[in-house]
């Protein structure tokens, strides 16, 4: 019985090896078998995305759509990572060039090369001081406060259930700690919980990120004035689900030795933590090691994404800042990465199911089973028995949601909401679901007809 992927909203989230392996297998017994596989049990990964994949975590770039016609940039870049931020092509200048009429053609071109070759997307970015369109570079007040909201809105809805994050405000702070002043900035200091409420009711299933570039120093006053912002946030129950770090170590800045630190104190907050737009000057492959490290020591670091492929795709690429040459030969810093990855012990996460198994009615028993686990989530194996013609209905508990499911012909109420049946491929299928901290197992019935 040969497996295919179907998928939830086109992603594919099989970028392990052992995920490809599974992909490959024709039996199911075969496949119970590498499905209870521990993260971390593999050999040493050859690639970023798969080295990464085996403590749950992702290895992504930034990607230039009007580089999307290069093959040695594509192939490189379909081959060694599993998440993608558009570098440009999402931002507001972007899509929105004229007040309330969209444009996604660009974004899109980058969304659909990336889940085509099985890698997920990062948004970047809905609320930002930095590439806003002409018109909105000129206005201010409540009528800039009501742009910002409709964006939000109306960029989510077109990715809606699309994309694993949205950097939804970037960059809003000033060295010393303090707001950086802006036009978003003069609509009141309440614009980016506004901003997060906004996008948490526009897209209640991706995760919400704020994005800045010199909060990795734990002792910065930036680092500091973004700490207590998110440590507000949580208090008062305003949506935030994770921070990113830029983590630019290019134009004179390097990793502190208390990197660590900052990204352990922000997920004490109870924020997942990305190092989203990574780059070292001249690819130090002390500092690329102890950054990937840095990240693989806090449970929640849960991925790492560079800016750009090779050098001469960087926004510094005087720099040489990247884990490619310009040739698109790995560089140093490139085997330093992956070793530290390939080294890196699973995360430790709870794999005991709330619910062993959950029989159904009406003629009909769908089984679940454990699969394999990450620290942002996990597969269940279904299987079906006393019926060849059976329909079952998969409801997870919120805020967990199902993210992909293979073997099945699926239709999708909600992203808590699964209607399986047969497709033509037998009654072993399987799903994975993303807890968002809510690791019971979800409710099925099922119904034969
Ligand atoms: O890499 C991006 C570059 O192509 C653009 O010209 C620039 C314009 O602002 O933005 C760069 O990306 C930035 C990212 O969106 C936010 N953090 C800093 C990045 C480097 O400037």
């Amino acid at each position: 019985m040969a497996r295919s992927s179907s998928d939830l909203h086109g992603r594919r989230w099989w970028r392990s090896s052992t995920a490809r392996i599974l992909l490959g297998v024709a039996s199911v017994i075969v496949t119970a078998a590498v499905l209870v596989t521990a993260p971390g049990a593999d050999a040493a990964a050859s690639t970023l995305g798969a080295a990464a994949a085996q403590s749950g975590r992702y290895f992504g770039t930034a990607i230039a759509g009007g580089r999307l016609g290069n093959s040695a940039y594509t192939t490189i870049a379909a081959r060694e990572f599993d998440m993608v931020t558009a570098e440009n092509e999402m931002k507001p200048d972007a899509t929105e060039p004229n007040q309330n009429q969209f444009n996604f053609s660009a974004g899109d071109q980058i969304y659909n090369w990336a889940v085509s070759h099985g890698l997920r997307v990062r948004g970047h970015t809905l609320a930002w001081h930095a590439q806003q369109p002409g018109w909105m570079q000129n206005m201010n007040g409540s009528a800039l406060r009501s742009a910002m909201i409709n964006h939000i809105q109306k960029v989510m809805a077109h990715y809606q259930g699309k994309l694993a994050h949205w950097d939804v405000v970037n960059e809003a702070f000033n060295e010393d700690g303090s707001r950086r002043s802006s036009n978003l900035q003069g609509t009141g200091n309440d614009w980016i919980e506004v901003a997060f409420r906004t996008a948490r009711a526009a897209d209640p299933s991706v995760k919400l990120c704020y994005n800045d570039y010199n909060i990795d120093n734990w002792n910065y006053g930036k680092t500091q004035g973004v700490y207590n912002m998110v440590r507000d946030f949580k208090a008062r129950g305003v949506p935030i689900d994770c921070v990113g770090l830029q983590a630019h170590f290019t134009g004179g800045s390097s990793v502190p030795s208390n990197f660590q630190t900052t990204i352990s104190s922000f997920a004490a907050l109870g924020v997942d933590v990305a190092l989203t737009e990574v780059d070292v000057t001249n690819a130090s492959t002390a500092q690329y090691t102890a950054l990937t490290q840095a990240c693989l020591n806090v449970a929640r670091c849960v991925g790492i994404t560079v800016w750009g492929v090779r050098d001469s795709d960087s926004w510094r690429s005087s720099e040489s800042p990247l884990l490619f040459d310009g040739n698109g030969n790995k560089k140093a810093a490139y085997n330093s990465v992956l070793n530290a990855l390939n080294a890196g012990s699973p995360t430790t996460t709870p794999t005991t199911p709330t619910t062993p198994t959950t029989p159904g009615g009406g003629g009909c028993t769908a089984t679940l089973s454990a699969g394999q686990t990450w620290s942002d989530r996990y597969n269940l194996n279904v299987s079906v028995s006393g019926s060849s013609a059976w329909t079952v209905t998969m409801t997870v508990p919120s805020p967990a949601r199902i993210s992909a499911a293979w073997n099945i012909n699926g239709t999708w109420p909600s992203s808590q909401v699964l209607v399986a049946k047969p497709n033509g491929n037998g009654s072993n299928w399987g799903v994975t679901i993303q807890h968002n901290g809510n690791w019971n197992w979800p409710s099925v019935s099922c119904s034969a007809s």
